[in-house]
């Protein structure tokens, strides 16, 4: 680590991995397999992170490191169009009814940036909304009241942003149509976009309301603004179609990333026609990207999606969160700790929190230090959990009911022992 902080600011290439808000150090992950890590002193650690959502399937499933193996032989890069593309695209189309046309980039802040330029550029407006707690990427007009990594090092939003970036901006708290309403009334036809994720990850993980992304969809058709489904993190995760499959509703608009690129850098931004067709070189809205779908991460991700249509896990890793929940529930009760397990179907979060959480002021009245500590004591144990309060855990393919199991004996041990500390 103090090698690494020589040369890289805070030893990471992203913050949220540097373990600042719960203490300690990170170990240096030397190798990964199903679902387990293999740290570079030689321990090992059942992973809840999957590398903070993509790795679905498991670390090195057989058949994507295959399909990745292969596709390096016909060279890694082109900057041309290849048929990869055309069927990855396809791919994600079958999953997503919502999704006529789609634009593969490199990164989910990517796919967002993107989306919220597409947005602007079709309506002529500047205003977005976005949602208290809610975090999509790091692009400048997206870094207010972020969650993720800003919520977890306490920061709001980001030197470096000028004011006149986010002036545009307006953040309101999520879950509340009557507070959306509201600001629609007064911003009305100013409004360009309204951005979300359908089911919050990155507060921890926050159900929408009923009615709530129905609500959302209404009223941004009622005054001409464009609903942008940020489903980076559920997309492929809730269900093959993500939250607007779990929920049933079809956005204008979905950014994509995570699991779509199988553990390689890939996001995607897609929806109607008539809106897509706004970017260039079909129409005049600019985005571009020199590995974007290059054919290596296309590969891992076309395989992932292959095999996930295949074993249509989504039924056993609900089951199997279910059963990670309600464990953890019930030791923190044994142990007369105060704990809102929330989760939908693979994501959960373990709030240390009196009351549940359904918003970031509720995020924000949890106990990050308590969090600190349980995170500590499962690592000792070989639990690895999302080093944040703030962030969801996810169980994938290769999690079992053994695993889970001792991953709850590990808990049990851990908020005891915190008990009587
Ligand atoms: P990336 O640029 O990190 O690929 O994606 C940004 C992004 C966009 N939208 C949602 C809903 C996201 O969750 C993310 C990224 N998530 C964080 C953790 N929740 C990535 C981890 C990190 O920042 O290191």
């Amino acid at each position: 680590m103090e090698r690494a902080r020589e040369i890289i600011p805070g030893g990471v290439n992203s913050p949220v991995r540097a373990f600042q808000a719960v203490g300690g150090h990170p170990p240096f992950i030397q190798s990964a397999k199903g679902c387990w890590l293999h740290d570079a002193d030689g321990r090992r650690y059942i992973d809840y992170v999957g590398s903070w959502g993509p790795m679905i399937l498991g670390h090195a499933h057989p058949e994507v490191i295959d399909a990745i193996q292969s596709a390096a032989g016909s060279g890694t890069s082109f900057g041309a169009p290849t048929e990869l593309e055309v069927l990855l695209a396809e791919k994600i189309r079958s999953f997503f009814p919502s999704i006529e046309k789609v634009r593969l980039v490199n990164s989910g802040t990517e796919a967002t940036m993107s989306a919220l330029r597409l947005a602007r550029g079709c309506t002529g407006r500047s205003v977005i909304f976005k949602f208290d707690g809610c975090y999509h990427g790091h692009s400048d007009s997206l870094l207010v009241q972020a969650g993720s990594g800003l919520l977890t090092l306490g920061l709001a939003g980001s030197p470096g942003v000028p004011p006149d970036f986010v002036r545009h901006t307006v953040s309101l708290p999520f879950n509340d149509l009557c507070r959306l309403e509201e600001a629609f009334e007064k911003y009305s036809d100013q409004v360009a976009a309204v951005i979300l994720e359908p089911v919050a990850g990155n507060m921890g993980v926050v159900r929408p309301k009923d009615g709530f992304l129905e609500g959302v969809l209404r009223l941004s058709d009622r005054f001409g603004a464009v609903a942008i489904f940020d489903e980076v993190m559920t997309g492929f995760r809730l269900a093959k179609g993500g939250a607007q499959e779990l929920y049933s509703v079809q956005a204008p608009l979905t950014c994509l990333g995570k699991i779509v690129g199988g553990g390689l850098p890939i996001g995607a931004y897609g929806g109607k026609a008539e809106i897509m067709d706004r970017m260039a070189p079909e129409g005049d809205i600019y985005q571009a990207g020199t590995l974007s779908g290059n054919p290596i991460a296309v590969s891992a991700g076309l395989k992932t999606l292959e095999i996930l249509q295949r074993e249509n896990p989504y039924a056993r890793l609900e089951r199997l969160t279910r059963r990670l929940c309600r464990g953890l529930k019930e030791a923190a009760e044994a142990a007369g700790t105060a704990l809102q397990v929330q989760s939908c179907g693979s994501m959960f979060t373990a709030f240390f929190n009196p009351q549940p959480v359904h918003d970031y002021d509720s995020a924000q009245k949890s106990d990050t230090g308590l969090f600190g500590a349980f995170f500590r004591k499962l690592l000792q144990r070989g639990v690895y959990l999302p080093p944040s309060q703030f962030e969801a855990g996810f169980v994938g393919f290769s999690h079992s009911e053994e695993i889970i199991d001792q991953t709850i004996e590990a808990a049990r041990q851990a908020l005891a022992e915190q008990q009587t500390t």
